[in-house]
């Protein structure tokens, strides 16, 4: 403990050459709440118990032992996950994930009444819930949901749409804070469809019936993607599609990072969304290749995106959420990985030296520029880190490793 205060302090000193103001830096870290997704704990399995098998071109490869089988498990291996995390963060709930205590309830029954336990729990914990409606999984889902050209089908998946954000809003009032409600669907093709307009028309007039009633306490974003497993060459909710959508309907976009062509900056997709699109949803995930939903790491892609965001100041405008799944390590692991890759990132951009780099450029010293940014990679961040672990009650450095193994020890390991 001694040790990392003296190492903050070292640092405090170093940042404080450079005009940068530690203490603020972790100050303003501790206010950014990150929306940790419930679906790393089980394989984006949920509580319908419908005996579907994961759809929607999403995968998760890997039989690590230990998942969660039940609620009670979700929610203790969240927790647990959350105990090694600084900070006070959110929860963001698929409707596949509703208490429906063993009853069948289709997707266009759900009610807010399934999701009180939920209400309660976040309460009971100090947990803000953000949720997603579920288009995947379903027997009605096929390649197509809210674009489905049979109106029977379309009308099931607009109703199950509806239902979530009426759930949305009463989260959000419960908790008195706005619930995001994402809006992702799968909907796609595998080969070039012969009229690509015919979706995309009918999904627009989904989604003007969907967003027809207005809420208080509830936010709505909606996700694009480039192509899904099996739906490699048509998506009907491309990027072009939603950024229209919603620049022209004053809806938030979500950018998951996993959903663009590889060498596609997301970081540069902020500054020109602030101007646009009221405000910012992001997916924080990590593509390799086909999968776009790899462990959260501190890589370039990550501290670009956070440093964009910290140097258009839009803490205020741009929501942190996470989206991975990895079933081929310790799940809560997982998580704990992520979400302080995230933090540590949001930090560097934080600990930016951003008035004298500005004034740099100003003055077309553009060296000098690149120069400084070089030696910020190799300052002493991490003690800055630990700083704020430590102020927070959680383990340092690689201090959870022992604790999620002794987890897995006690009880996940014992989960068959
Ligand atoms: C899928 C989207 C979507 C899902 C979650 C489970 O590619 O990223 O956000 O990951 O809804
Ligand atoms: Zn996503």
């Amino acid at each position: 403990m001694e040790n990392t205060s003296t190492r903050y302090n070292d640092a405090k000193a170093r940042y404080a050459e450079l005009g940068v103001d530690t203490d603020e830096a972790v100050k303003i870290l501790e206010t950014i709440a990150i929306s940790i997704h419930c679906w790393q704990a089980d394989d984006v399995t949920g509580f319908e118990n419908s005996g579907d098998a994961l759809s929607g071109g999403i995968q998760v490869t890997g039989n690590y032992p230990g998942k969660a089988r039940n609620m009670d498990e979700l929610r203790l291996d969240i927790l647990k996950a959350m105990s090694l995390i600084p900070g006070n963060h959110r929860l963001s709930l698929h409707e596949t994930y509703g208490d429906f205590q063993g009853q069948k309830v289709d997707r266009n029954e759900v009610e807010p009444a399934h999701f009180q336990s939920w209400m309660d729990w976040g309460k009971a914990n100090n947990i803000r819930l953000d949720f997603n409606s579920t288009s995947f999984s379903h027997p009605k889902s096929g390649n197509l949901t809210l674009s489905h050209p049979n109106k029977e089908i379309r009308n099931f998946w607009i109703d199950h749409t509806k239902r979530c954000r009426a759930i949305s809003n009463e989260m959000g009032r419960q908790q008195g804070d706005p619930c995001m409600m994402n809006l992702w669907i799968h909907d796609g093709s595998k080969e070039v469809p012969a009229n690509r307009l015919r979706y995309r028309v009918l999904l627009k007039a989904s989604l003007d019936e969907i967003f027809s009633i207005e809420y208080k306490h509830m936010k709505d974003s909606i996700e694009a993607k480039l192509f899904g497993i099996g739906l490699e060459s048509y998506t009907v909710g491309s990027y072009d599609f939603y950024l229209g959508y919603g620049v022209k309907n004053n809806k938030i976009v979500t950018l998951d990072t996993g959903h663009f062509h590889p060498t596609e900056s997301i970081a540069d997709k902020i500054s020109s969304l602030l101007l646009f699109t009221p405000e910012i949803m992001l997916h924080v995930s990590r593509p390799i290749r086909w999968d776009s939903d790899h462990v959260v790491v501190l890589n370039d892609d990550l501290t670009d995106l956070t440093r964009e965001i910290i140097r258009c100041n839009a803490l205020d405008r741009i929501h942190i959420g996470l989206d991975y799944f990895d079933a081929t390590i310790n799940r809560i692991g997982a998580y704990v990985i992520g979400t302080r890759a995230t933090q540590k990132a949001l930090l560097l951009a934080l600990l930016e030296p951003a008035a004298t780099l500005i004034k740099y450029e100003d003055e077309d010293r553009l060296f000098e520029r690149l120069a400084l940014q070089e030696e910020m990679k190799a300052m002493p961040w991490q003690a800055v880190y630990d700083y704020f672990c430590l102020k927070n009650d959680v383990p340092t450095g690689a201090g959870f490793i022992s604790e999620i193994q002794q987890y897995e020890k006690k009880v996940t390991g014992k989960r068959t």
